[in-house]
């Protein structure tokens, strides 16, 4: 893969940060955005601008087509049967949110269980404890071992006949443990729970396939995955879908409305409520043919180049001064290398790689339950991406190597002071 070529295509890498080049390690928070998605939005805007579903004109006919085509690219993404089982929606934490909300009318009864995780992002676990709060819900997390990968006897335990929904993610936005998601599907399924299945960290690194996943949900976020903020899928099995309750009501999602009865569209338009984000779904669109383009099996191959020579040079160059959280072996983590630097607030490491130009996130990543759980308040976080260079990484490791002697330096200087 010619990552040199690859960036000519993201204008933003261009600039500079702090008058250093701008180095970007925080693709888990969201991608930067390749020219062609860029343009995609912007053609959509300057030629084929006009409401969908609604006119009868041309001008919409074409909207309507355009938004649908986008659907049906997603679809593929997703090796999803039926296009009609997307739902357009603003990102994971939106479809996390329906399915929370809808199955909440739907299926969930007081005292019923729900089971995630422990490694959840926000976004997966305050959905479902609304549904505590207000509908009596059980809410379980499953545990995990000293390496951050999920604990599979603790998940054991804890899935019983009262079990109707286990939410968990593929990757966490955090340790980057992959879990094991046919084998929860199965444990779930034995039960007959549903499989509600967070792929905001794993849709950026590897197409999908919802049905040997075993999922009976899946989410992501289209700004993840070099597309544009606002715009995201809900996959959901036709059936669940069918005999769904909408969790908002308004435009678009009606058969009919009288003053004393209302009736809903089929999916997914009866879960899409209101004016979509249609150029943020052909933004989408364009986003997931270009990383076909580019190749998944050369973006997997470069990023796990990448994730292995920031562990290992943190660990060579940093020694007993790093501690870096996930599994160890390489196969099992992706997207994220989260760490503590000795003696050094997470914060203030984000802030002196400001200065040089690096962007790394720093705090709890919405993911407190797991800050909790791992002893930490907070975590630095470096994720790359396909446009990131082995070069970055070092210039990340040196950064780092500088602050830990800085701090060093400031200490041993407070102590001749005091
Ligand atoms: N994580 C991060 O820096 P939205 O905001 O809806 O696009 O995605 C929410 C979300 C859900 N699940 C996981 C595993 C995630 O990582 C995220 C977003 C970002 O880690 C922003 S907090």
């Amino acid at each position: 893969m010619d990552v040199e070529r690859i960036r000519k295509d993201f204008p933003i890498l261009a600039r500079s940060q702090n008058g250093h080049p701008l180095v970007y390690l925080d693709s888990a928070a969201t991608s930067q955005k390749p020219s062609v998605v860029l343009s995609a939005e912007e053609r959509f805007y300057e030629t084929i601008n006009a409401n969908v579903r609604r006119g009868v004109y041309g001008l919409s006919v074409e909207a309507t087509d355009a938004y649908e085509a986008a659907r049906e690219r997603v679809a593929r993404f997703l090796h999803a049967p039926r296009a009609s089982e997307v739902v357009f929606l603003r990102g994971t934490t939106e479809a996390i949110n329906l399915v929370a909300t809808s199955l909440g009318r739907m299926l969930l009864k007081k005292g019923d269980r729900v089971l995630t995780t422990v490694m959840e992002h926000h976004s997966n676990i305050v959905p479902w404890q609304l549904l505590r709060e207000f509908g009596g819900i059980d809410l379980a997390f499953v545990d995990i071992d000293d390496h951050g990968r999920l604990d599979l006897a603790d998940l054991d335990r804890k899935l019983d006949r009262k079990t109707k929904v286990v939410a968990v993610t593929q990757v966490s936005n955090v340790l980057g443990t992959v879990n094991p998601i046919r084998e929860l599907a199965d444990r779930a399924h034995s039960v007959g729970a549903l499989l509600v299945v967070d792929a905001a960290q794993s849709a950026p690194h590897q197409p999908i396939d919802v049905v040997g996943l075993g999922a009976d949900f899946l989410a992501f976020s289209g700004h993840k995955t070099l597309g544009p903020m606002g715009i995201g899928a809900l996959w959901g099995r036709a059936d669940l879908l069918r005999s769904m309750p909408p969790a908002q009501g308004g435009g678009e999602m009606i058969r009919e409305v009288h003053q004393d009865r209302v009736s809903f569209a089929e999916a997914p338009a009866k879960f899409e409520a209101g004016t979509p984000n249609v150029a943020g779904a052909v933004g989408l669109s364009a986003a997931l043919d270009y990383l076909e383009r580019v190749g998944w099996e050369s973006i997997r191959s470069h990023e796990s180049r990448l994730l292995a020579r920031t562990v290992r040079a943190a660990q060579d160059r940093l020694g007993d001064d790093i501690t870096v959280f996930g599994p160890e072996t390489p196969g099992e983590r992706e997207a994220v290398v989260s760490f503590r630097l000795k003696g050094v607030h997470p914060h203030d490491v984000a802030s002196l790689l400001d200065d040089r130009g690096i962007c790394v996130r720093a705090g709890h990543h919405c993911a407190q339950p797991l800050m909790e759980r791992l002893g930490v308040p907070a975590l630095t976080r470096a994720s790359p991406y396909l446009y990131n260079t082995e070069g970055e990484i070092d210039q990340l490791i040196d950064g780092l190597v500088a602050i830990v002697a800085k701090f060093r330096g400031d200490r041993a200087v407070a102590r001749v002071a005091s």
